[in-house]
């Protein structure tokens, strides 16, 4: 079990996809299973556009239930990794009670680490190529203010817990994908 942490523009989808081929685990991605709630006009997706627009999270209580509700699919017994959450503490622990549930627990959490100039870079270009609703310039600056207050104290819990690997996310992307496969002992 894995999880991937990092700001807004760090890479985290883009690897997750390279690394759920390598691992052989299904790249869960709370970020994509909101965008397709959307684009399928989902009660859910109604809820997460209005707070994904303003570049806010969407509240832990509706994220968490998503969640909660993918794991228990049965692509995910085996082991998975996560693109996105946690991303609060009330994710957090939400994350350790339903580890703890299934007698299971992470084995690592991997921290993209990448310059903020080079993340605006990234998200200005994704801007032109993908048009995202969350990817305006105000948004994105929102976006990682956001980041910053809720998330980024979550790489001292897990550094705490013994289980954080720190990633330089820059450069090209196989090779932070080499870098990511070499911390989990796997290069
Ligand atoms: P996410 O979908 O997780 O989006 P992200 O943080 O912007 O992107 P990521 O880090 O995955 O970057 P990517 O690979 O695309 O979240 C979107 C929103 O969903 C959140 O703001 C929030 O509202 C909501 N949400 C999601 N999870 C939530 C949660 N747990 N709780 C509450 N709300 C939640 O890379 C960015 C760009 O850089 C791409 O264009 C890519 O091609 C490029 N790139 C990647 N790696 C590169 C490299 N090495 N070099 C050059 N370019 C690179």
């Amino acid at each position: 079990m894995l999880v991937l942490l990092g700001p807004p523009g760090a890479g985290k989808g883009t690897q997750a996809a390279r690394l759920a081929v390598e691992l052989d685990v299904p790249a869960i991605s709370t970020g994509d299973i909101f965008r397709a709630n959307v684009s399928e006009g989902t009660e859910l997706g109604r809820t997460a556009q209005s707070y994904m627009d303003e570049g806010e999270y969407v509240p832990d209580a509706v994220t968490n239930a998503m969640v909660r509700d993918r794991l228990g699919a049965e692509d995910a017994a085996e082991g998975f990794l996560l693109d996105g959450y946690p991303r609060t503490p009330a994710q957090v622990d939400e994350l350790d009670a339903m580890l703890a549930a299934a007698g299971a627990g992470l084995d690592c959490v991997v921290q993209l680490t990448v310059d903020t100039d080079e993340v605006v870079k990234r998200l200005a270009q994704r801007a032109g190529e993908q048009h995202r609703s969350d990817d305006g310039e105000a948004v994105q600056r929102h976006r990682l203010e956001v980041y910053e207050a809720q998330t980024a104290p979550l790489v001292d819990v897990y550094a705490r817990r013994g289980l954080l690997r720190p990633v330089d996310g820059m450069g090209p992307v196989p090779e932070v994908t080499g870098r990511v496969l070499a911390a989990l002992g796997r290069g």
